[in-house]
Formats: C-alpha cells, sequence, structure tokens
C-alpha cells in the first residue's frame, strides 16, 4: 500500500494522522510499515514523511464505528517511534482522543446533534471508555470557540472529555505492586496506573529543582541514564514485562507547585522530555497526589471534599483534572478540558 485518505489533526497538545480503520490495511504489519513511511521514520528529522520530529507529533489514530452497546466508535491509539522502526499500540492517548469526536463526525461514524454531540468512544489500548462533548452548534461541526489549554495558542471550540474507571488501564491494578511507594536504585516512588503506567518520583532526589526547562532536561545525560535505569526496573515491576522497546511507563519528577496548582511536573515520555504532560499521565499523577505514602503526597495540594480541581502543573503552564474520588479517596472518574482542530484532509503518500 503507498497512499490512504487520512485527515491530519491537532488533538489536544498533540497532532497526527486519523484514519478510518477501513482506509489501512487490515495486517498489522502492513499497517505499521505504511504508517513509518507516512511519517518518514526511523530518522530523527522524519525529513521524508509527516511526522514533526517529535514524540508528539508523529502519532496516529485509528477510528471504526463501534458495534459495542452505548459505543460510537472504535480508537486505537498508535505512537511511531521517531528514530526507530517501531509502531506500538502499548500506551493510550488522551490527546490525540479529543480529535477523535470531531473526526468521527467529519467521517459521518456520528450524526451531529443541535449545540453539543456527545461521542462516546471505545479506547482500544486499554479497553476503557471516555466521553466527548463536540461543539456542534446548529447541528455542523465547528473547531472554533473561547476555549484555551496550555501549549496550544489561541483559542478553539472546547473538546470536554470525561473518562470512566482507568484505574489498572495497562497494569491491571492502581498499584501493581500493591505498594504506594516502593524504593527504585535508592529513590522512592510510587508506580500508579489511572490511565497511564506512570512512575512518580521527588524531583530533588534526583538532584534537579523541577524547574528545568525540558531542553535542559534532555541535555542532562546523568539523569536520563539514571531515568531508564529505574524505569527497565519498574516495568517489570508493573506488569509490563521488558519495556526497553516500549513507550512506557512514563517518568515523571513532581515538585511543589509554583503556580497556586495542585503539584509541578517535569516528565519524560519516556526518553523525549514532555513540553507538557499527557492528559492520562495528568490523571495518574494528580492520583499519586492523593495517595499518602505516596512521594507526591507532601508536595502537593490538593484540597478537600469528594470533588477536586487539581491543576497539574508542567512546562508550558498547567492541566486540570476534576476528580471524582471514591470511598477509598482515589480518583474513580475524570475529566479534563481539550480542543481540537482539522489541519487536512487528503490523501497521505509513501515512496
Ligand atoms: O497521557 C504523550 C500526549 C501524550 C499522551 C505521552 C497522552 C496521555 O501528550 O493521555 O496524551 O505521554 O506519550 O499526547
Amino acid at each position: 500500500m503507498s497512499e490512504a485518505r487520512c485527515m491530519w489533526m491537532r488533538g489536544g497538545t498533540s497532532k497526527g494522522g486519523y484514519f478510518l480503520a477501513s482506509d489501512l490495511p487490515s495486517d498489522i504489519a502492513a499497517r505499521d510499515a505504511f504508517l513509518l513511511g507516512v511519517m518518514g521514520s526511523p530518522d530523527s528529522r522524519q525529513i521524508d514523511g509527516m511526522g514533526g520530529a517529535d514524540p508528539l507529533t508523529s502519532k496516529v489514530a485509528v477510528v471504526a464505528a463501534s458495534d459495542r452497546d452505548g459505543v460510537d466508535v472504535d480508537y486505537l491509539f498508535l505512537q511511531v517511534v521517531v528514530d526507530q522502526a517501531i509502531v506500538t499500540d502499548v500506551q493510550n492517548c488522551g490527546n490525540i482522543l479529543a480529535g477523535v469526536g470531531p473526526f468521527a463526525i467529519e467521517r459521518g461514524l456520528v450524526v451531529a446533534r443541535m449545540g453539543e454531540t456527545p461521542v462516546t468512544v471505545f479506547m482500544q489500548n486499554t479497553g476503557q471508555i471516555a466521553v466527548l462533548n463536540v461543539q456542534t452548534p446548529d447541528g455542523h461541526l465547528t473547531y472554533k470557540g473561547e476555549a484555551r489549554i496550555d501549549g496550544v495558542p489561541g483559542f478553539s471550540a472546547p473538546v470536554p472529555i470525561e473518562f470512566k474507571d482507568t484505574a489498572g488501564s495497562s497494569c491491571g491494578a492502581l498499584l501493581p505492586t500493591g505498594n504506594e511507594v516502593d524504593v527504585i536504585d535508592g529513590i522512592e516512588l510510587t508506580m500508579i496506573d489511572n490511565g497511564m503506567p506512570c512512575v512518580v518520583m521527588r524531583a530533588s532526589d534526583l538532584g534537579i529543582t523541577g524547574d528545568e526547562s525540558p531542553y535542559e532536561l534532555e541535555a542532562n545525560d546523568p539523569l536520563r541514564q539514571r531515568l531508564e535505569a529505574i524505569r527497565l526496573q519498574a516495568g517489570h515491576l508493573m506488569n509490563l514485562g521488558d519495556v526497553s522497546q516500549k513507550s512506557v511507563p512514563k517518568m515523571t519528577m513532581v515538585s511543589a507547585p509554583k503556580q497556586g496548582g495542585a503539584i509541578s511536573t517535569r516528565t519524560f515520555i519516556p526518553h523525549r522530555c514532555h513540553k507538557a504532560i499527557g492528559v492520562l499521565g495528568a490523571v495518574s499523577v494528580a492520583t499519586a497526589c492523593l495517595l499518602k505514602n505516596s512521594p507526591a503526597f507532601a508536595l502537593s495540594t490538593t484540597g478537600t471534599g469528594n470533588h477536586r480541581t487539581l491543576s497539574v502543573e508542567h512546562p508550558t503552564g498547567e492541566m486540570t483534572v476534576v476528580a471524582t474520588l471514591d470511598t477509598q479517596g482515589t480518583i474513580a472518574s475524570a475529566a479534563i478540558l481539550r480542543t481540537a482542530r482539522k489541519l487536512m484532509d487528503g490523501t497521505v503518500f509513501t515512496s
């Protein structure tokens, strides 16, 4: 296969190609070979493809009408690795998810209602449900609006997303080791999965303040080596097996909030430092902040009550997680605000 119909979209703070499943090869090896060609991987510049030489701009959504009860569409997220010939479905992506609602309406999989159109999405990577509310004034899809999210210039139509039952999405349990705190290589950490497998550590324990820019952190080779050594061990402990070729777990270093939020973060995903933070990554880190034995707990300001607004600070601003807590005090459901925009609709070619 050397061409396919596709839409390029920004979803939250990420960007990628959105395909109908029926427009891609059903054979997985053929699909992955095609997507590597689409993005121009492996190549650190992705010069011969559509990828933006960053994991956040080398992403794919595969969408199909769902035959599940109460579900509109099935969404499979694929990360196309920039500099290796790897396409992986091992993680989910809540940012690219934001574009799935509008894309489903664009392609006629969901009919727009007057005002707002709810799109219920089955996230195939983790087997969970998300509900997106897409703006459809007068029954027509719009990307224009007054919502803004940190990490994206300008204003767009809001796409609020609600996640349900995210605990243990990939690791089988919220706390795959059964512990709120473990120690690896002398570092206290929480291994947690509330939608995204994450390892949460104190920035100060790794010799950084937590205020550094992603560029400074990526230039810190000793830090990167330490994080990778911890990550490879954490992968086994989190039921993820050998993660040397996988994009999870994410490695988040936390410090006290600086802008009145709940916590401040710097996250490796896992080899590049995120310019912001992933959506489900933020939900998992916010959940760690609520666990009394987590290294994140004492650093964070999380408020009280069963409904919390937890602002997760990151290098380009913050992401607000609106959380409903269960009787154990952990996050049972979470909502976040994203925006999305159609960038291109057409045919993409490989060589
Ligand atoms: O955690 C990047 C992103 C993500 C993932 C990553 C995401 C999420 O910002 O739900 O959105 O952590 O690889 O797109």
